[in-house]
């Protein structure tokens, strides 16, 4: 079909890139079928000339804010969510209750008290899309239903996610009742304070979670009361090394950065560059964060939570042992009887150390450094930095806990902010550990929007065509089903002392060969590729046992848990006890020890994200979709091929296929019945104790379609099958009905 357009036109056109961007018609030379077109790319105008018209449609003119919401939209073609979130790149839309928001890389002024009231109460549609609407619909409903809703956010590393959890805190504490509650400024705090020492900058995102984190907020009578924090698998490999570029937890450099001299001699600290585990990345600087004022930041965060004097202290003196301990070194040294052995060569940071630490230096001297080669040596001297940090950090979460965890806690808000999909040049253990914990969120999704959502229909025999979306079952199967999923091959192997990275990449080779989600590489080398929903990873096997099995020798633990410092040993004592892990189990009708398989790290974190995700099931989700706008960090930057991918993988558009012909909106029988027999002429409220029944609800809606000039709603289908009314959103009929209930009393 020959194509007519005028200059001005607004078209979709794809200028040989192999997607479809939005442009302006300039000329259109109708005998040539030759189109100029102007287009803004990347915040520049660029012209266009076309001969091939295949790909031009006419566009809709959707306004300079787009949709709001994506169910509106006539059809939802790739074409139709290019349109919407290029013109949303500092806004979010709903797709029912699903926000998707689009990171700006900019602070906007959006998010101030002004705002908070202005979606205070407010029924989810009625205003723009903003996270605070997801905020005060969770808000509404808990209070209402009086039942655990859950936020769960997600989006690759960038997007917001982090930022989305802190706002929805923010909006949470700001509608809370009582204003000046120490409680709920306690809750704020503990995440600055977190991400200080959870959080770095990687090539991804500057400000990257190095840690999942499940934050559940308790209200009562629509006051918080409490919160408390489950903490996910923090990246220990960091403490020890950096990829070019990048950088250790930021606490290190503010703390350096930060600390008057007086107490840096005293924890016998200088400068950043200095340390080997803080300047392997090149650069100790990042653009555009204040180190030395985000320690100051990090101890008001303390002082607001309680920490004392003495645990602060604590905490520096192990900060500053790792770093101590990342400078020493060894040289080789010849033994008797001809055995190599290696000298510290660094004395200085040993007594440093241990003077920090307040353990004996003598005993550490024959006991923890005389391992064979070099390489061993530095490997256990990581392994003690790696010990002692991670414990510090499990530490603080449990200590926060101490201080936030309590009062009544009658129902919940818990927000899920993980780790996001990840994919480097180099991909290790902890990646495919939180590419894995993202696959589970996904198919969580997959779960409620589709699954549930289509079995409804059929329960409740809805004539439907069914929706296919991309489900991520075969994925989590073969990382994680038992026996021969890649993770429990990963914990046989680690339980078997003579395996080796090799021997447990073969297993996986044996076992997965044939999956079309797997790849072998075609050289030998050491690694394996899996197809996840978010794209191909490949993984380096190399490290993957030892990372799994996570032993800190047994030496290490006593020699650290006989410290003078208290905080220190106590936490020594819970790793002695947590890797002794004994069970009871019966044999032969008696209770026996057994000795345990050692709990490694991939199996303790299935475990986690097994219980987590049971957690979340119990609880109404509300979801928050996090995209990312490009991947140079840039503000206000709309990279479309970057966008479109993001919004393909995560099922977007299924989603607004199945919300724009499903039927989202589902009442009560009682609830809908009750609700709007007002509306129908002549009936009148219910009297006590009246079945619901007694009133007709296809009569009601038989009045409401001949009676369009009260209620303006028209198009209306229903299907009136079990307890449940399902209603489609046909036009903006959900938006009325809204607008309706928002006027109509309860009756
Ligand atoms: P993430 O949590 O999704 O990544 P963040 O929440 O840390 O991503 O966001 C990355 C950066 O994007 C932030 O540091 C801000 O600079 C910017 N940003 C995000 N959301 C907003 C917003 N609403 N307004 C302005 N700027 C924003 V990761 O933790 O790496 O998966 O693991
Ligand atoms: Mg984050």
């Amino acid at each position: 079909m020959l194509l007519l357009l005028l200059q001005g036109d607004l078209v979709w056109f794809d200028p040989g890139l192999g997607y479809v961007l939005p442009g302006e018609v300039m000329e259109f030379h109708r005998a040539g079928q030759v189109i100029t077109v102007q287009a803004v790319i990347g915040g520049k105008s660029q012209v266009f000339t076309l001969t091939n018209l295949s790909s031009v449609r006419r566009r809709q003119d959707l306004g300079p804010t787009g949709v709001e919401d994506m169910i509106c939209l006539s059809n939802y073609t790739k074409i139709s969510i290019s349109s919407k979130v290029w013109s949303s790149a500092v806004g979010n839309t709903y797709t029912g209750s699903i926000l998707v928001a689009v990171n700006p890389y900019r602070m906007f002024d959006i998010y101030g008290l002004d705002t908070v009231k202005k979606y205070e109460g407010q029924i989810l549609g009625t205003l723009p899309p903003h996270i605070f609407a997801i905020g005060s619909a969770a808000y509404s409903r808990m209070s209402k239903d009086s039942t655990n809703q859950c936020v769960v956010i997600s989006g690759e590393s960038g997007a917001g996610k982090t930022e989305s959890t802190k706002l929805i805190m923010q909006y949470l504490a700001a509608v809370n009742k009582s204003q000046s509650n120490l409680i709920t400024e306690q809750i704020l705090e503990a995440s600055p304070l977190l991400e200080s020492f959870g959080n770095a900058k990687t090539i991804k995102n500057d400000n990257s979670s190095r840690f999942g984190k499940y934050l559940e907020v308790y209200f009562k009578d629509g006051v918080i009361t409490g919160a408390r924090i489950t903490e996910y698998l923090l990246e220990k490999s960091r403490i020890v090394t950096q990829a070019h570029e990048e950088r250790n937890y930021h606490v290190f450099y503010e703390l350096l950065a930060g600390l008057p001299e007086e107490s840096k001699a005293k924890y016998g600290l200088t400068s950043a560059d200095k340390y080997f585990y803080l300047n392997q990345g090149g650069s100790c600087q990042l653009e555009g964060k204040y180190d030395g004022e985000d320690l100051q930041a990090l101890l008001s965060a303390m002082q607001v939570l309680g920490f004392s004097t003495q645990e602060q202290d604590t905490i520096f003196r192990i900060l500053a042992a790792v770093l101590h301990l990342g400078n020493v070194y060894f040289h080789r040294k010849q033994l008797r009887h001809g055995q190599e052995g290696v000298e510290i060569g660094s004395e200085a940071e040993i007594k440093w150390a241990s003077h920090l630490l307040q353990i004996d230096d003598e005993a550490r001297n024959e006991r923890v450094f005389t391992p064979l080669n070099i390489d061993q040596a530095l490997d256990a001297r990581d392994a003690v930095a790696k010990a002692l940090y991670s414990s510090l950090f499990s530490w603080l979460v449990r200590r926060i806990n101490q201080i936030i965890h309590k009062g009544s806690r009658k129902t919940h808000i818990s927000i899920l902010d993980i780790f996001g999909f990840e994919i480097f040049k180099e991909n290790s253990f902890e990646q495919l550990c939180i590419n894995y914990a993202n696959e589970k969120l996904q198919f969580h999704f997959n779960k409620h929007i589709f699954k549930l959502e289509q079995q409804e229909y059929a329960k409740e025999k809805i004539d439907w065509q069914n929706i296919e979306f991309q489900d991520n079952l075969p994925l989590i199967e073969l990382v994680a089903r038992k026996p021969v999923g890649i993770l429990h091959l990963l914990d046989d192997e680690s339980n078997f002392p003579k395996a080796t990275d090799h021997s447990f990449l073969e297993k996986c080779h044996y076992n997965h060969a044939l999956n079309e989600l797997y790849s072998r590489p075609r050289m030998s080398s050491m690694e394996f590729g899996i197809k996840h929903y978010a794209g191909q990873v490949w993984y380096s096997v190399e490290g993957f046992l030892d990372k799994n099995r996570d032993t800190l020798r047994n030496d290490v633990v006593e020699l650290l848990i006989s410290s003078k410092l208290s905080m220190l040993s106590e936490m020594f004592l819970d790793v002695r006890l947590s890797s002794e892990n004994k069970t009871l189990t019966k044999a032969n009708g008696r209770f026996v020890t057994m000795k345990p398989r050692t709990p490694t790290v991939a199996a303790r974190f299935n475990d986690s994200l097994t219980h987590l995700m049971e957690g979340m099931a119990k609880c109404n989700p509300w979801f928050i979709r996090c995209i990312k706008p490009n991947n140079e960090k840039a503000p206000l930057k709309l990279d479309m091929p970057c966008v479109l991918e993001q919004l393909r993988y995560s099922g977007m558009l299924e989603t607004i296929k199945i919300r724009q012909q499903g039927f989202p909106v589902r009442l009560r029988f009682n609830h809908f019945a009750d609700r709007y027999r007002c509306l129908v002429p002549g009936q009148v409220p219910r009297a006590d104790g009246e079945s619901p029944r007694a009133f007709d609800s296809s009569f009601l809606w038989s009045t409401f379609l001949s009676d369009d000039s009260s209620t303006s709603v028209n198009h209306v289908s229903l299907v009136k099958v079990g307890t449940t009314q399902h209603i489609h959103p046909q036009e903006h009929f959900i938006k009325h009905l809204l607008q309706l209930i928002a006027f109509i009393p309860d009756v």
